[in-house]
């Protein structure tokens, strides 16, 4: 391989692979595939098969492949081809409506989408409308055209050589304005922080992951996987969390990742017991804030304490609690509930206040971070890039929090309006720019509220125009035909007015105090 090609993310993660091709890489737990082993192999020839045949579509440079399928392993390994082929992988949550996937079409110039076979008559006429130039399908039980014209490809493939801060990926996250960003990460940004938290997180020869998140965002995408892979641990995967399953795998796996919902859904099972977690080495939990009550419930039931971590979309993964002794903080090894942890090495974080200025151990503020890992910027979006990092090249993530004494980090909020449902970033603008064309709207608010099983869910209130009635249940079934379903909210209800202050902005917090018990 050389020296180049190295600095591609596929080749990193082809050279961790064990020396026994042969073993087996994933196991899959449920679906159509349920009980389908799948060696290194496998994965290798797959990838290599899916490259060729993106190489043989005579793509330009950076051309991005979009994806929009059911989570499988065969859609691991188009990831996998996309980046040995040296194209740039764009993610799509399979929640996402015809309106929202026009958008991402839009945006970001596709030459491919790879969509399910159920949705092929939309997906298709929608993307060639926008010049998207090839479209193929991938269902769930190895069906679809992709895999059919990759049976005619070699199963070798030189992976194509790429720089560090050559694109490998753009994720879409939405924003306090409504309209989604692609966050570009590069192959330096994903492989730095791997190979950091290969080491930070201790993986070890003879670590088996439990796979069990969407493969459409960073922390089942990213972290998870690329934690495996470059480990050479076999994962046992699941296509849909289901607790029970989780809970029955422990005994043969190590590593386990989620978010909050998921060990509140699993604390619920009288199955999981220490005896059932007595083979497991580490819990993960991130992407939302873990209740105290959870992470204590885990230790006690378990004899784990889960281990939180803090990233974002545009970084990956920024701070962590220790997984062994942090020789940085005195060899201080407590993961400590209600607190991200530290920053990883190699990542700057800082808080400041409202003009800039670096605060002291323990006040609050905004979270600036500069590292390897932080993204290269919106995709055709250079004065919002601009707009979020400063002038020494920080860059502002919005949440706010402390530092404290002993280095460790706690958000304690956020700054921009984003409510976070089940892991999954919902942002009241982009509800609320719906709403409020609607007619005989005069405004509305989209508040987060607590809720049992998804942590946050969102609530909206509606205030209609002088002598026009509105009905909350036209207004859910309007914003489901248009938004991705966890971004509907779960309730609806019609008030005259919103509070504001004095400066005329809606007090939300007044509004989130007011529902908080809707859901207790
Ligand atoms: C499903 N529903 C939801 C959510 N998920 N509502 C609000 N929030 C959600 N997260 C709704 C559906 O709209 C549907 O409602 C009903 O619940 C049942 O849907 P179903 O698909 O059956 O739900 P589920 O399979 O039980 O899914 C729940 C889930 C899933 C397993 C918690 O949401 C999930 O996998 N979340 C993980 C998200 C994740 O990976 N986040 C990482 C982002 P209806 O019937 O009315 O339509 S990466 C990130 O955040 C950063 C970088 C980081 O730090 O990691
Ligand atoms: P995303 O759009 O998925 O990149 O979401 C990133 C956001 O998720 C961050 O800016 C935080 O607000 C939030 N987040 C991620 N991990 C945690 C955590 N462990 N605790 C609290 N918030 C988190």
């Amino acid at each position: 391989m050389t020296e180049a090609a190295q600095h591609n993310l596929y080749a990193a993660l082809r050279a961790a692979f064990p020396s026994d091709l042969d073993s087996v890489a994933v196991e899959v737990l449920d679906g159509p595939g349920e009980g389908l082993r799948y060696s290194w192999q496998d994965l290798d020839k797959a990838a290599a098969k899916l490259a060729n045949l993106l190489d043989s579509l005579d793509l330009p440079a950076g051309a991005r492949i979009a994806v929009q399928v059911e989570k499988s392993v065969e859609c691991l390994m188009l990831y996998l081809a996309v980046l040995r082929a040296g194209y740039v992988y764009l993610p799509l949550n399979t929640a996402y409506t015809a309106k929202e996937l026009e958008y991402f079409i839009g945006d970001a110039e596709p030459s491919v989408l790879v969509c399910t076979p159920c949705n092929h008559g939309w997906a298709s006429k929608l993307a060639f409308k926008a010049g998207v130039d090839w479209v193929f399908t991938l269902g769930g039980d190895r069906d679809g055209s992709l895999l059919q014209r990759a049976a005619h490809c070699a199963d070798e493939h030189e992976t194509v050589p790429r720089e560090a801060d050559d694109l490998a990926v753009i994720i879409y996250t939405s924003g306090t304005t409504g309209r989604s960003k692609g966050a570009m990460l590069s192959h330096g940004n994903m492989l730095s922080n791997a190979r950091m938290l290969k080491d930070y997180w201790a993986w070890t020869p003879g670590d088996v992951l439990i796979h069990a998140l969407p493969v459409f965002h960073v922390h089942g995408l990213f972290v998870a996987i690329h934690g495996a892979l470059l480990n050479a641990s076999p994962m046992l995967w699941l296509n849909r969390f289901d607790a029970a399953k989780v809970v029955e795998a422990m005994p043969r796996a190590t590593v386990f990742m989620g978010v909050p919902t998921l060990y509140t859904r699993m604390l619920a099972l009288p199955a999981l017991t220490r005896q059932q977690a007595s083979h497991m080495r580490l819990f993960v939990s991130g992407s939302a804030p873990l209740l105290m009550d959870t992470f204590r419930s885990w230790k006690e039931r378990t004899g784990h304490t889960i281990l939180e971590r803090y990233g974002m979309s545009e970084t990956v993964m920024l701070t962590s609690n220790p997984c062994g002794p942090d020789a940085r903080h005195g060899g201080l090894a407590e993961r400590r509930g209600g607190t991200v942890g530290f920053p990883l090495p190699g990542v700057s974080l800082r808080v400041v206040d409202g003009e800039g200025g670096l605060l002291p151990a323990g006040a609050v503020g905004d979270i600036q971070v500069s590292g390897p890992n932080v993204f290269q910027g919106y995709w055709r979006m250079p004065e919002k890039t601009a707009q979020e990092f400063t002038v020494d090249g920080f860059f502002r993530t919005g949440d706010v929090g402390q530092v404290d004494a002993d280095g460790y980090v706690t958000i304690v909020g956020r700054s921009k309006d984003l409510i976070i449902s089940g892991g999954y970033n919902v942002y009241p603008a982009e509800i609320e720019q719906i709403l409020n064309e609607l007619q005989g709207m005069a405004e509305s608010a989209v508040i987060g509220i607590p809720h049992p099983d998804f942590g946050e869910v969102g609530v909206a209130l509606l205030v209609p125009r002088e002598g026009a009635s509105l009905s909350p249940s036209e207004v859910l079934a309007h914003l489901k035909s248009l938004l991705a379903n966890y971004k509907v909210p779960k309730r609806c209800y019609v008030v005259d007015e919103l509070p504001r202050n004095t400066m005329g902005k809606v007090q939300k917090n007044l509004l989130r105090e007011q529902f908080k018990s809707t859901f207790a």
